[in-house]
């Protein structure tokens, strides 16, 4: 329905003016807010950076909840400042969003509508200390791949964006894979724990770069307007070759029988990910879709009366403004 409604849109926009916008994405030009663009390119932006956005905030929840229980002072203060950019990073999302024509509330109401997504991998449980590792080594690491791209992306406010955020990734992938290491090097039970996180959380990290090529919906048109540079499967494939070596050194096992060196293709050839699994994740049947849009709803609903007092003042501001002048 989606690719319908680009299509129909499209039909209705001057070609002069769809072949110049095309003309300037290839000339690796930036398109920049104020600037004519077409209304599915406009869309797929909202599409792309809202998911990206919601991404960041409710990716806080299953770390968050391990702040109180870190084991050391040292890496609650790593953990808290990795939580705190991560709301740094929607809320450049959001900004980006906004330069759009779409305000922060309406992208909240669709994700709390259920219009709008986030990524499938927040609905997985962090169920012990490792856990918060392999967040760090394989969901960072992961993010950090497919965002490394798009600080090329053809859309400035969201090519921008994406410097700092990548920065911030790198910390946390580092401080994911240095508390990995240390389980992995530690007791029996601590190795036993980081073995049992990367079990658990590979698959759920390679579903992060979408369905495979041949599934992908938007793909084809995303790459023509270059607001992807490289498809969902070139991009996992570069994260298995990156992360293997990284698992080898720590000593643990990817949980792929399949996992096999290719000399032709200079890269790892791996299993696909349960398909099937990945898109109940995305019908809300997840194991935590429900706890964390009942999390997002809550702070929705406890919010309300910061952004009434926000408002409120704005308006009083402003009037103060006008009589003044
Ligand atoms: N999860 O045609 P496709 C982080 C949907 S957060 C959910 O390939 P596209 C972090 C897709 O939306 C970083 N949905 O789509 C934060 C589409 O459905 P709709 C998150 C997914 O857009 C805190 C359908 O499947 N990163 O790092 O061309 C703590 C068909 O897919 C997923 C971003 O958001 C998924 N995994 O490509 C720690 C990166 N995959 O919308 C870490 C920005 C696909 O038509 N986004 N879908 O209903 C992208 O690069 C692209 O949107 C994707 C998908 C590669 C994810």
């Amino acid at each position: 329905m989606y690719a319908q409604m680009v299509k129909s849109e499209a039909a209705n926009e001057d070609p002069a003016l769809l072949a110049a916008f095309q003309a300037r994405i290839d000339a690796g030009e930036k398109i920049e807010p104020k600037e004519w663009m077409p209304e599915a390119y406009r869309q797929t932006l909202i599409r792309q950076i809202g998911q990206h956005a919601h991404s960041e905030v409710v990716g806080q929840l299953p770390e968050g909840n391990w702040i109180t229980r870190a084991p050391t002072l040292e890496r609650k203060a790593i953990l808290l400042a990795k939580v705190q950019d991560e709301a740094g990073h929607g809320l450049y999302l959001y900004c980006a969003a906004e330069t759009l024509g779409v305000s922060r509330d309406d992208l909240t109401e669709a994700l709390l509508n259920g219009k709008m997504k986030y990524s499938s991998i927040f609905n997985y449980p962090t169920l012990n200390w490792a856990d918060i590792g392999a967040v760090g080594w394989l969901v960072d690491g992961a993010a950090i791949m497919n965002q490394v791209q798009l600080q090329k992306t053809s859309y400035g406010p969201y090519a921008r964006a994406m410097v700092r955020i990548c920065k911030e990734e790198s910390f946390h992938q580092r401080q994911g894979y240095d508390l990995i290491r240390v389980m992995a090097q530690g007791t029996p039970e601590q190795r036993a724990m980081a073995q049992d996180a990367l079990n658990r959380f590979w698959y759920p990290s390679l579903m992060m770069f979408g369905p495979s090529d041949k599934d992908s919906v938007h793909s084809a048109q995303s790459m023509a307007w270059k607001i992807k540079i490289n498809t969902n499967d070139e991009l996992r494939q570069k994260f298995v070759d990156q992360t293997v070596p990284q698992a080898r050194y720590l000593g643990l096992s990817i949980p792929d029988e399949n996992l096999r060196w290719n000399d032709d293709k200079q890269g790892w050839d791996f299993s696909e990910p349960d398909w099937s699994e990945f898109y109940e994740v995305l019908r809300g049947n997840g194991p935590c879709n429900t706890d964390r849009m009942e999390a997002r709803n809550k702070a929705w609903a406890d919010g309300a009366w910061f952004r009434d007092g926000l408002m409120a003042h704005a308006k009083k501001a402003a009037a103060r403004r006008m009589a003044a002048e």
